[in-house]
């Protein structure tokens, strides 16, 4: 996979380099180049913002060097990249998206700063490429390289061989290769493409056995035994396989249950059984038909 950044702060992409990702760009699994914005400025003084018509507070980034930096990093042989511009404004990007993306031979991150890119930009570059604008979360940052960390970082991790163990991928809370956004091919991704019910979350299966689909993760331990006076959960040095998954299960459940309710609405009801039902009952969830999503 090929990803290109267009900021004016290359500094702040540094840490790419390091863990995973840099190890990945190392092997080449993934290569990731980062431009300076400035570069495709007209003036000595690389001057790539101006007031806003209309007026208001702020400064709005000018289309004229956009347009030139998404014409370099098009410019190459190969197939169109997907182009991800960050935005408060734009659709949710979820676990999903990260899969479908991680499925993209090419992707193009533009960060906006200030009040934002002119808005000819993304018109005119829907007109060559794919371009997705999406929002990592309900906050305003002050640019789009948080934004654009966050989500290479959570789409490199699903490219094959970037993360040593596939397993890791397929358990972990909203991941699993059972997800819809991994099944389906190219616009996958696109934030339009989610599914109606699910949302963010894994679909029915989550890919690997361990029937905890939507569900968020319960508590892990590793050694000592005891420590600080706190003992790890006796079930889970029982060596019963049956005992542990149903408390990992219990543990699960009544975590989504504590953290985030609006998960435990929208699971199927055919995925719970009568010991669900009753965890969930216990955690405040009376699990009637009529409260479902389905
Ligand atoms: C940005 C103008 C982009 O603030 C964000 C953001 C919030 N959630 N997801 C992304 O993007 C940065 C700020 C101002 C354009």
């Amino acid at each position: 996979m090929r990803i290109d950044i267009i900021t004016i702060f290359p500094g702040y992409f540094a840490p790419l380099g390091m863990s995973l990702i840099g190890k990945a760009a190392l092997r080449g699994d993934v290569q990731i180049t980062v431009h300076d914005l400035r570069d495709w400025s007209h003036d000595a003084h690389r001057t790539v913002d101006d007031t806003p018509y209309g007026g208001g507070p702020g400064m709005v980034m000018k289309p004229e060097p956009w347009g030139e930096a998404l014409d370099a990093a098009t410019a190459a042989d190969g197939p169109a990249p997907r182009l991800v511009v960050p935005a408060p404004s734009g659709a949710l990007f979820t676990q999903q998206t990260a899969a479908g993306y991680a499925r993209e031979p090419r992707l193009v991150f533009a960060c906006g700063r200030y009040e934002g890119i002119d808005a000819r930009v993304v018109d005119e570059a829907r007109t060559r490429m794919a371009v997705d604008e999406v929002s990592i979360g309900d906050y305003v940052l002050a640019g789009g390289e948080a934004a654009v960390l966050v989500m290479v970082e959570a789409v490199c991790r699903l490219v094959p061989g970037v993360l040593g163990n596939a397993a890791s991928v397929a358990d972990d809370s909203f991941g699993g290769s059972g997800d819809p956004g991994v099944a389906a091919p190219a616009d996958a991704g696109r934030p339009e493409a989610a599914p109606p019910a699910g949302g963010a979350r894994r679909a029915a299966t989550d890919g690997c056995g361990s029937g905890m689909a939507g569900l968020l993760e319960g508590p892990v331990y590793t050694k000592p035994r005891v420590w600080r006076g706190r003992e790890v959960p006796p079930v889970l040095l029982s060596g019963d396989h049956g005992a542990i998954a149903r408390w990992r299960r219990d543990a699960a459940l009544s975590r989504t249950a504590a953290m985030r309710p609006e998960l435990i609405h929208r699971l199927d009801p055919a995925s719970l059984n009568d010991r669900d039902r009753e965890v969930l009952s216990r955690a405040g969830f009376p699990m009637h038909p009529e409260d479902m999503a389905h």
